[in-house]
Order: structure tokens, then sequence, then C-alpha cells
């Protein structure tokens, strides 16, 4: 089973999101394994964002990640780093079809109301930078083989 890094950003919680796009992987199917509230310090904000370090939206994008509380959270399914990327949509809310998360409640890229990891490695790097193991709840849900085959 897969686990991926996800979470609101400050817009999506300023604007009352956090139920709606929890509730987007919990309906898609992605079982909840650890969940968070927490304000994101900059050194925090520069590690997990380190890969766009020197482009031109960087400084913007951690002074916006850290410009309020965020919610963190581990979400875990067979695939689940590509189930939750689609759920959320493109980057760009522009571009993001309409019932994705950022299709919904989006306009603008630099407000995209949520994050999700883009590959196994970056979901296990990001797991680790927001998440001690023993924040981590391992359970089995009944419903699992309705959901996978
Ligand atoms: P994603 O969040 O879909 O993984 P990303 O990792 O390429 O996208 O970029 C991280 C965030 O940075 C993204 O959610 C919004 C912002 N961003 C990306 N490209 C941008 C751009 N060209 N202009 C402004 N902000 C951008
Ligand atoms: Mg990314």
């Amino acid at each position: 089973m897969e686990r991926t890094f996800v979470m609101v950003k400050p817009d999506g919680v300023q604007r009352g999101l956090v139920a709606k796009v929890i509730n987007s992987f919990e309906q898609k199917g992605c079982k909840l394994v650890a969940l968070k509230m927490m304000k994101i310090d900059r050194e925090l904000a520069e590690k997990h964002y380190g890969e766009h370090k020197g482009k031109p939206f960087f400084t913007p994008l951690v002074d916006y990640i850290i410009s309020g509380p965020v919610v963190a959270m581990v979400l875990e399914g067979k695939d689940v780093i590509t189930a939750a990327r689609n759920v959320m949509g493109a980057t760009n809310p522009l571009q993001a079809a309409i019932g994705t998360i950022r299709g919904d409640y989006g306009m603008d890229i630099g407000r995209n109301v949520v994050h999700g990891s883009d590959s196994p490695a970056s979901a296990q790097r990001e797991i680790n930078l927001f998440f001690l193991p023993e924040e981590i709840t391992e359970w089995s849900r009944t419903l699992e083989t309705w959901i996978f085959e």
C-alpha cells in the first residue's frame, strides 16, 4: 500500500474548505492515516519546496505557505499518489478540470488550495518532513474489499 502527503494550504483553511477537501479524498477511497493542523515555519517551507528554490515564484510560494495554519495529512491506498493528484486537479486552477478541488475552488496558481506529493520519493520525503512515525495510525478499514479488488 502506497502513502502520500496531502495538505490543505492556508487559503483553504481561511476559506473554510478543510472539511470539503478532506471529503474529496475520502469519497474517492483514500484512507486517512494521519491528520493535524499546524503552522509551517520558513525553514520547513523552504525544505518542503526545495525543488523550486531559485525559481521566480519560490519566495512568494514560501511566504504564502507560512501565512497561516495548514491541515496536513497522510493518505494510504493502492496508487494513492496518482489518485490524490487526480482529485486535486492541475497545478493551475484555471486549467484544472471542474470536479477537481483546484478546478472547483481556485482561480489563481498562487492560491491553489491544496498540496499533494507527486512521486513515491517526494511522498516519502514529505511525510518524514511533516510527521513523526508515531503520528501515523495503522488501522484496517473494513470497507477495503469494496474499494480495492
Ligand atoms: P504542484 O503543487 O501541482 O505539485 P509544483 O510542485 O510544480 O505544483 O509547484 C508547487 C507550487 O508552486 C504550486 O502548487 C503552485 C506554485 N507554482 C508552480 N508553478 C508556478 C508558476 N509558474 N507561477 C506561480 N506559482 C507556481
Ligand atoms: Mg509539486
